[in-house]
């Protein structure tokens, strides 16, 4: 049996023309953990196709079964390459978080959707698949386990299209409720735990100095983030995750994450502004404490990719420059800014469609940088427009220099990724064309009433 394995393009994450250039680009561990879950009694060959890297010609395409993987940004696409293939009678299987989100959506165009994690279903389908008997749809158990998981087969990617195929995870969801989030409302709020020891063996099969963790909050549970964070000290690996600002309030466990290696964390910072954590329920972060933060981090010697995310209820037309000058002003080391981004079935989408604020349902656009909903307190061209020029603002020569010489950490790495997005905020520009007409769209809510 021959199974393809396929990550689709989308608009700004491409082969040719899109602005997530190698230097932003790691290997994501979807494909090589569903290639690790096929039985071994199917004797099955695989290969994977990532459309990020590479192009791919869906024409030539020959295989028994084709795997597609979908985010909601690259859900066209992968709608439109599952038509393509069922049309030449290849049978098309889909999951991912959006098929996640929303499978009804993806389900007539394809012969099977897998609903959350597949560590148990994908399997379960491929031996029912064998048998001539796969089914319309696999959902996960909330029982699943990820113990004594076989490793993910990272061999099988083209190494030569990413910065790392070091990349590695612990646990999957987040035991938080943030309103736009995908995690709570995909996989719920109990996060699944690998054990330690399969970490930390995984790490050691696939060494590196440098190592990336792409857990969405590794302190979720702060006595398993403590024995991995132990664990990893003899390893003496460089590492970058995730957390959120809750890491700073706990010393012990600050320390312990510096000690262990951490050279680089991602926190999402959301807003400058108070009032709109509350809003979007995060209100454990303190928008006072992100210098300190900052400075903290920077003492122990990680550096900070902070995340910040515009068109917020609250948010008026100040608030693009106000947060760039500050992100400037702090030294944050990687500054990132999203539009404000309702996926489809979460708490935030809910809320907008009830309110008739959702403008287009086109999930090509529901990429995080463009606006597919109606801003409470300014026009969408003002969102667009002031969302461009905090990147551009960050991402400037002069701005890049001040951030580098205000942090401490001085290293290479750090001009690598910062002109990674500097190409990006000179280039979103180009991705307004798609078949977004700024000012022409009316809330769909109302269109279809
Ligand atoms: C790597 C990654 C990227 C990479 C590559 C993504 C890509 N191919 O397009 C980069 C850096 C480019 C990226 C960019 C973005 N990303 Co991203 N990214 C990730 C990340 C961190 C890791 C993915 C991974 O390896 N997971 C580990 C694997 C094992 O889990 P998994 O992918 O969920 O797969 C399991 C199941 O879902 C299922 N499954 C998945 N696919 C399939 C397919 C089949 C056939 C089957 C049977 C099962 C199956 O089986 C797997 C095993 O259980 C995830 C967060 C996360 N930790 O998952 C976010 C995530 C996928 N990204 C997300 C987002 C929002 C974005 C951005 C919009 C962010 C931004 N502001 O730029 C952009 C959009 C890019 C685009 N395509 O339009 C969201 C997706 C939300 C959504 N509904 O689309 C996620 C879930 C993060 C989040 N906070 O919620 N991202
Ligand atoms: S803390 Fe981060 S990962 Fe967790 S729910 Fe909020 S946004 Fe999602």
């Amino acid at each position: 049996m021959k199974i393809i394995l396929l990550s689709p393009k989308g608009p700004l994450y491409r082969h040719r023309g899109g602005i997530f250039k190698k230097n932003l680009r790691y290997a994501p561990l979807t494909l090589t953990t569903l290639a690790a879950l096929i039985p071994p009694e199917l004797n099955a060959s695989v290969e994977i196709l990532d459309e990020g890297i590479e192009d791919v010609d869906v024409e030539r395409i020959q295989a028994d079964l084709v795997g597609i993987t979908a985010t909601t940004g690259n859900s066209v696409r992968a709608y439109e390459l599952a038509d393509r293939l069922r049309a030449r009678n290849i049978p098309v299987v889909m999951g991912g978080p959006h098929v996640t989100l929303v499978p009804d959506d993806a389900q007539p165009h394809v012969d099977s959707v897998v609903v959350g994690y597949a560590e148990d279903t994908w399997p379960e389908l491929l031996r029912d698949f064998a048998a001539g008997q796969m089914k319309p749809r696999y959902t996960m158990s909330p029982d699943l386990s990820l113990a004594n998981r076989p490793f993910p087969k990272r061999e099988l990617v083209k190494k030569h299209g990413y910065i790392t195929t070091h990349v590695f995870e612990s646990q999957r969801s987040c035991i938080h409720y943030c309103e736009f989030c995908v995690a709570p409302t995909a996989w719920g709020n109990k996060p699944f735990y690998k054990p330690v020891e399969d970490v930390i063996a995984d790490i050691k099969q696939h060494y590196d100095r440098r190592i990336l963790f792409i857990d969405l909050n590794l302190i979720n549970d702060r006595d398993y983030a403590a024995r991995l964070f132990e664990a990893l000290i003899s390893l003496k690996v460089d590492w970058f995750g995730l957390t959120t600002t809750l890491l700073n309030r706990d010393k012990e466990l600050l320390k312990l994450t510096a000690r262990s290696g951490c050279s680089g964390l991602l926190m999402g910072f959301e807003s400058i502004r108070r009032d709109n954590q509350k809003l979007m329920k995060k209100g454990f972060n303190t928008p006072d404490e992100y210098r300190a933060i900052t400075d903290e981090l920077h003492q122990y010697g990680i550096t900070l990719m902070a995340c910040f995310t515009f068109g917020l209820d609250n948010d008026t037309t100040d608030v693009f420059m106000e947060t760039a000058r500050f992100a400037v002003e702090a030294s944050i080391d990687l500054p990132r800014y999203a539009i404000v981004t309702p996926f489809p079935g979460t708490a935030l989408y809910k809320r907008l469609e009830a309110e008739g604020r959702i403008l287009t349902k086109n999930w090509e656009l529901y990429d995080a940088q463009h606006v597919v909903f109606q801003p409470k307190l300014m026009t969408p061209e003002e969102l667009y427009a002031g969302h461009e020029k905090a990147w551009k603002y960050t991402y400037s020569i002069p701005n890049m220099t001040r951030r580098f010489l205000g942090s401490r950490i001085q290293v290479p790495v750090w001009w690598v990724t910062n002109i990674g997005y500097r190409f990006y905020a000179n280039h979103l520009k180009d991705f307004y064309n798609c078949d977004w007409i700024m000012g022409q769209l009316t809330p769909v809510k109302a269109a279809t009433d």
